[in-house]
């Protein structure tokens, strides 16, 4: 798979490469002024990365450094390069700075003359320099502090809008600090440099439109955007196929061209299929000279959200290639607060841990970015869909002419970049704004007036602007605001897509995922603490404890340590140390979020997607990720992965009562042997039923359900024979009440193989202590059964694990 996927890499990273006659030149080499003294600079980058680098600042992510960092978004920083063109670069009739990420607000000088003033981290500027350049060149930019522009916005307005200060400006909403994500507001050029070099015209943009695709072929048209100094003849040349001439006029020129794959393979999402992608490659000629070139790669595939009115109120399901999909995934927020550092690795890494959990989609919540470019191209091989939200996120925006024309260009330049990729499922307007505005209380802070220029400007952008941009530029769906109806709303269990925290926020109990079923579950989370050694990357062990200022300054949520342990107190002894602490509190969360998961996939059709909050993390803290800031997977993650298999058991006691479901993908019915068998803490077999089930395809159903009498020191499990799919077990009384004895677990190694053998059960089996990944983990492990589970890190660590299960957590 790795392989694969770096063979995908490689051929993607040539697809900007221009030729002769329209070439590109990276800009590099800049340095920053600090105190007085010039200093070496990265781009892309940022001031905060740049002062880290230069040993300026201390590590803002360790211990409560933090805080001492602000005064580096409170002033402005300058950067400047020097670069020197050759004669051929400069003999092109037309130069362009392409600036494709500034954050934010920015004065461009090249050779003393001022050329742009952005002020927005998610818009392309593309400055035409042509009368500026020379052979010997300097670029000074002075990238203000948002601080005193933010309050000038806000005076100008008159009033704060919900969301505070950083409403008025186009930058990462995280950067403002989360309630998982620390204050860390960089600036800089976030994103590369480049000068583009041209003639007589230039391939702009191309947007391929799927009009039909059926068994037998696929029609699509190629839309190739032009962009012309002069009229002009031109060829265009798709694949291996030239067209005949085509008369340009000088300015923007839009031509199509239709195209025919016969017997096309259609794009899949993960589990369904395959991801075939096909080339789209378009050359531009003059007579037989190639001028300028552009890849892409496309899948073909139909993908729609349905939302039909049904005798219980409105669904919301994606269909691709006519096949109504059950979305199983995770909201994911970047990487990190400063950009630079997540490198390609980063996204395959994280995404192939998508993959691995068995997702099929995820979702790039408003608050953070329009992500890189690689990462929807690993989407697009790996069969992972994308929702998309626009970057906007729990606050009311403003509504002035600047800023709506601001969005406007926003939108257009990132819905046009992402158009052609088959993993784009949906384009969101915003994440709670809606929400919030309705439900949340905000209204009341306001007169009647500001009230309805509030609303007015949402529904400007939100219900106007945005959805006419997605319509004009893709074929993608758009919906307008996650969630439709918030938990405040009764309507949220029966239409469009829902965000339930009435667990976590409300401290309601997890069982109450089971009743609170929506149609589509966008969000709903609980927290855990990461692994020691995540914790160890921002304090020493002295700060080992909830209160110390280090574990503090890692906890953004107000009330997150509290909420936690209210939970673990609810199901668990309270934790003896720290380290028991966090293996409580990750399966806490696993088993929680576990009955959420389940809750949804077993009530599909009604039920169509579960995206849990949050897959991941932007620096080393407790959150409700279940993947670390460094990739290591939590137990909810392992529970995901079981959750979402192909096929996978929910087994739940209620009163006496058992329930089995079984959730199967699989796209063909199967007969198989469900054992329900009884047993007790020292293993042995108390009582088996087996029953001949139906394993429909492509379904979940209830497939067992009686009364059955455990004893207090007996527990349950469900497996399917053939299939080999083991469920959880349960237990009659919660964790703290039951006694479990020790049970002795021996190992061994072979090669990357640890393989695990114990005298009676172990629960919650957690093997830890090296650095790397193991393939299972926090899995029950029975007398008699050898279980043998993948390493992949250090071998030479091998010898330092430790393996914990329950009964180290009722032990004192
Ligand atoms: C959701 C998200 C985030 C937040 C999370 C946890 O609603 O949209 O705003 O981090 O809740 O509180």
């Amino acid at each position: 798979m790795n392989k694969y996927i770096l063979i995908i890499i490689t051929i993607l990273a040539s697809c900007s490469e221009r030729n002769q006659d329209v070439s590109s030149l990276e800009i590099n080499d800049w340095s920053f002024l600090f105190n007085n003294e010039w200093y070496n600079a990265e781009v892309p980058g940022n001031n905060f990365s740049d002062l880290l680098s230069n040993s300026l600042i201390l590590d803002p992510f360790y211990g409560t450094n933090e805080d001492s960092v602000q005064w580096v978004a409170q002033r402005d920083w300058k950067y400047r390069t020097k670069f020197t063109l050759t004669e051929e670069i400069l003999a092109r009739k037309n130069q362009y700075l392409i600036f494709y990420g500034m954050d934010t607000y920015a004065k461009v000088f090249l050779n003393d003359s001022l050329i742009l003033q952005s002020d927005n981290m998610f818009r392309v500027w593309e400055i035409d320099v042509t009368q500026i350049l020379q052979k010997d060149n300097f670029i000074e930019i002075i990238f203000e502090s948002v601080v005193d522009i933010e309050n000038e916005k806000k005076n100008n307005l008159g009033y704060n809008l919900p969301g505070g200060n950083r409403v008025f400006t186009r930058k990462a909403g995280f950067h403002y600090g989360w309630d998982w994500g620390p204050k860390i507001s960089p600036v800089g050029l976030w994103r590369k440099v480049e000068l583009l070099s041209w003639n007589d015209c230039r391939i702009t943009n191309t947007y391929i439109i799927q009009n039909n695709i059926t068994d037998s072929f696929a029609d699509i048209t190629v839309n190739i955007e032009i962009e012309a100094i002069i009229d002009k003849e031109i060829s265009i040349k798709i694949n291996d196929r030239k067209y005949n001439c085509q008369s340009l006029q000088s300015g923007i020129n839009q031509l199509s061209y239709n195209i025919y794959i016969k017997n096309p393979e259609l794009w899949w999402p993960n589990g369904y299929g395959s991801q075939k992608l096909y080339d789209i490659n378009v050359t531009l000629y003059d007579k037989n000279k190639k001028i300028d070139f552009i890849e892409n790669k496309i899948g073909l595939r139909d993908i729609d959200l349905i939302c039909n009115t049904d005798t219980l109120g409105e669904s919301f399901l994606f269909r691709i290639n006519n096949k109504q999909i059950f979305m199983k995934g995770a909201n994911y927020i970047p990487q990190d607060n400063l950009q630079n550092r997540v490198t390609s690795r980063h996204y395959r890494e994280l995404l192939l841990d998508v993959v691995n959990s068995n997702m099929n989609m995820i979702r790039v919540w408003g608050g953070g970015i329009y992500e890189e470019d690689i990462f929807y191209h690993l989407c697009d091989s790996l069969g992972i869909l994308v929702w998309q939200d626009f970057m906007f996120a729990c606050a009311m925006y403003p509504s002035d002419s600047i800023f709506i024309d601001n969005v406007r260009i926003e939108a257009i330049q990132n819905v046009k970049r992402l158009a052609n990729h088959p993993c784009l499922a949906l384009w969101c307007g915003n994440n709670e704004n809606s929400e919030g505005w309705h439900r949340w209380g905000w209204q009341e802070k306001y007169s009647k007036d500001q009230q309805s220029d509030i609303w007015n400007g949402y529904e400007k952008v939100f219900k106007e602007i945005l959805p006419n941009i997605v319509k004009d530029y893709s074929q993608i769906s758009y919906w307008e605001s996650s969630p439709k109806f918030g938990r405040g709303d009764i309507k949220h269990q029966f239409q469009g897509d829902s965000h339930y925290w009435g667990v976590w926020h409300d401290s309601e109990p997890f069982e109450n995922f089971e009743s609170k079923v929506p149609r589509f579950m966008s969000e709903f989370g609980f927290q855990s603490f990461p692994q020691l050694s995540t914790i160890s990357s921002f304090s020493d062990s002295s700060q080992w404890n909830l209160n110390s200022n280090a574990l503090q300054n890692h906890q953004k949520h107000p009330r997150g340590n509290q909420l936690i342990l209210e939970y673990i107190s609810r199901e668990y002894n309270t934790p003896r140390d720290f380290k028991k602490f966090i293996y409580t509190s990750q399966i806490l969360q696993a088993n929680g979020i576990r009955i959420g998961l389940e809750a949804h996939r077993k009530n599909q059709p009604y039920c169509m997607g579960t995206l849990y909050w949050q897959l991941n993390d932007c620096w080393p803290a407790a959150s409700w990720s279940s993947r670390d800031y460094f990739g290591n997977w939590k137990a909810l993650q392992y529970a995901t992965q079981d959750v979402f298999s192909t096929i996978s058991l929910s087994i739940i006691l209620k009163d006496s009562i058992l329930n089995v479901w079984f959730m199967s993908d699989l796209e063909e019915e199967l007969k198989d042997t469900l054992e329900i068998t009884v047993y007790n803490l020292d293993g042995v077999r108390i009582n088996q039923i087996k029953n001949l089930v139906n394993i429909k395809k492509d379904t979940s159903n209830l497939v067992f359900n009686k009364e059955i009498t455990l004893k207090e020191d007996e527990f349950v499990v469900a497996r399917l024979k053939e299939q080999k799919v083991i469920s959880r077990t349960v237990f009659k009384n919660k964790i703290k009440d039951i006694k479990f004895n020790k049970p002795t677990i021996s190992f061994s190694w072979d090669k990357d193989i640890l393989n695990l053998n114990t005298d009676i059960p172990a629960f919650e089996v957690f093997i830890h202590g090296v650095n790397g990944h193991f393939e299972d983990n926090y899995f029950t492990l029975f007398p008699g059964q050898e279980k043998s589970v993948k390493f992949d890190g250090f071998l030479n660590q091998r010898k330092k694990i430790l393996i914990w299960s329950l009964y180290d957590l009722n032990t004192l």
